[in-house]
């Protein structure tokens, strides 16, 4: 990163801050593209489930409330801590590494595990661990709510590798309950380049033609 850039991603948030009157904090959601969010900052996701069609995830942040995103792609940054939570028992949620994507093909908010046909329940799982982070047991959320509250059994994740990731449901027929999550560098190229757009855009409306500088 260049020393420019640092200066215009500052220059973004003075700016930020001052329109929304708000702390300048970099906490926030982007929507990237249909599906697939970029979270810059560690949040707490929430995590339910339509069925067996999906994982239903839920966050707050500075951008606001995101509620019940179904099987979203997560752009999450290197270095932030974040957190996965099941609300409820069942759908065994784990975090693998990419190669997972040996047996997942589709598109942000439609992942789905794609093993051929005939492929034994106890080799599915067999690949499905040997994909999952490890400790295995760090890399899972089941929760069992049951008293006394609070459910502890949830995954704390503090990337440290850029790359892709998956996270899907452990029941081998459940195949539709997956996602992508990509690690990016943190502050993350992407969020320059919105900044930087974003930047630029204020600039033009609020000069407006004059010279200002
Ligand atoms: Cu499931």
């Amino acid at each position: 990163m260049t020393k420019n850039s640092h200066s215009r991603l500052i220059q973004f948030c003075v700016v930020s801050g001052l329109l929304v009157l708000t702390p300048l904090s970099h906490a926030s959601t982007t929507l990237l593209s249909t599906s697939k969010y970029l979270v810059n900052e560690g949040v707490a996701f929430s995590i339910g489930n339509s069925g067996t069609a999906g994982f239903l995830f839920s966050w707050t942040d500075s951008t606001g409330v995101f509620s019940g995103e179904s099987d979203p792609t997560l752009v999450l940054e290197i270095g932030q801590t974040y957190t996965f939570q099941r609300t409820a028992t069942g759908h065994p949620f784990a975090i693998m590494d990419n190669s997972a994507s040996t047996f997942i093909a589709g598109s942000d908010g439609a992942y789905a595990r794609t093993f051929p046909v005939g492929t034994l329940a106890a080799d599915m799982t067999t690949a499905i661990n040997a994909a999952t982070l490890a400790p295995i047991a760090d890399f899972t959320a089941s929760p069992a709510p049951t008293p006394p509250a609070p459910n502890t059994d949830f995954i704390t994740w503090i990337p440290n590798q850029v790359g892709d990731y998956w996270y899907t449901c452990t029941v081998t027929g459940h195949a539709n309950m997956t996602g992508k999550i990509t690690i990016v560098p943190e502050p993350s190229v992407v969020g320059l380049i919105a900044g930087g757009v974003a930047f630029a855009a204020f600039r033009r409306r609020r000069s407006g033609g004059r010279s200002t500088e």
